[in-house]
């Protein structure tokens, strides 16, 4: 099977299994495992900020960011598209008991400079408190675009100015960076607190990093026990981490490569149409969105998830996203080579023939 569905799929290679079954370990709730100590370090320097704290998730990530910079009847801005209002599972609400102020999120994942500062609460008694701005590097709803470093910096100028905080849900940063030819420390700059993943286009099978200030990290270190995120002999994974930060960052690239390719491909079939961003319908990163015209090839039945299944019978997995019923969603990743993507390009043509 070529597994398109999602670059959380992969399975850690050979050299990463050797680097986990050999770390050295203690009880990370005691702060004693050298190894998360390291991945922690590590991350928190890469990424230019203080301190790091490994998460099981992004999810885990994401929440525990949140929950530290806010409270209770607190408000958060955030991107009606964005992975967190979206697929966290209203955990903000849930947990948090945080208020998402939801502002329209544009093609290109940013939002409208004037609705931030249309959405900020005046004092008074009768308004939630802003606290909290998230942002999403790269947009995954929003076709894997690419956050620019100056738009994040003005956004950002917005919420401060207002007290607020701003954290970046930076589960594919390293894509942007690479795809970008920047810094990853230059796309995370702007934020209070960011959250990279590992497990996704670096290839670790679990985890995630928050990094922020150091006081910022001693406080979401008991948010994240609270949350049953304490692990103990956890430098098993976090050496998939180190050694994924290590190896797999420079060959994100390959994954952008495939992705062109792929959508070069899907271009060239009828009743398939790609998601653009501000007008360019080739992908930034390693995500492909793309609509499914039925109409077009004089197929009513033929939605997302219908071709889903025609592709799976093919030996492709792909996700319909639900959005509507005709948006599909391809990720590359490094479990997939060049010959799999025209596989996969074969395997759509027949399918959208199928009568
Ligand atoms: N995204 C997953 C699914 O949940 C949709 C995927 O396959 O893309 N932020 C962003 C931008 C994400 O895309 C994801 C995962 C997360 C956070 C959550 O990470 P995990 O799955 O580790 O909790």
């Amino acid at each position: 099977m070529i597994d398109l569905r999602s670059d959380t799929v992969t399975r850690p290679t050979e050299g990463m299994r050797r680097a986990m079954a050999a770390a050295e370990v203690g009880d990370d709730v005691y702060g004693e495992d050298p190894t998360v100590n390291r991945l922690e370090k590590m991350a928190a320097e890469i990424l230019g900020f203080e301190a790091g704290l490994f998460v099981a998730s992004g999810t885990m990530g994401n929440i525990v960011a949140i929950l530290t910079h806010g409270g209770r009847g607190d408000e958060m801005l955030l991107g009606n598209l964005s992975h967190t209002f979206l697929y966290e599972g209203g955990a903000a609400a849930g947990l948090a008991g945080i208020h998402s102020h939801l502002l329209p999120t544009a093609d290109d994942g940013t939002l409208a400079l004037s609705d931030l500062r249309a959405a900020i609460r005046p004092d008074n008694v009768h308004f939630p408190r802003t606290r909290l701005l998230c942002l999403e590097n790269t947009h995954n709803r929003c076709g894997g675009a690419i956050l620019a470093p100056a738009y994040c910096h003005e956004a950002a100028a917005v919420a401060h100015q207002a007290k607020a905080a701003v954290h970046l849900d930076g589960a594919r940063l390293f894509n942007a960076a690479i795809a970008s030819g920047k810094d990853v420390s230059q796309l995370a700059g702007f934020a209070d607190s960011v959250m990279v993943c590992l497990s996704k286009g670096l290839g670790a099978p679990v985890g995630s990093v928050l990094c922020g200030s150091r006081p910022f990290i001693n406080e979401a270190r008991r948010m994240r026990k609270i949350v049953g995120g304490g692990m103990r002999q956890a430098g098993i994974l976090a050496a998939a981490g180190v050694y994924a930060l290590e190896h797999h960052v420079d060959r994100l690239a390959d994954d952008h490569a495939n992705a062109q390719h792929l959508a070069r491909g899907i271009a060239g079939i009828d009743g398939l149409k790609l998601r653009e961003i501000n007008g360019n319908a080739m992908p930034q990163t390693n995500l492909v969105y793309f609509r499914v015209d039925s109409e077009a090839v004089g197929d009513p039945a033929l939605d997302a998830f219908a071709l889903s299944k025609r592709l799976t019978q093919r030996g492709v997995l792909a996700n319909a996203i639900g959005e509507g019923r005709d948006v599909m969603r391809m990720a590359t990743h490094l479990d997939v080579a060049e010959q799999d993507i025209d596989q996969a390009i074969d395997a759509l043509r027949s399918a959208m023939m199928e009568t």
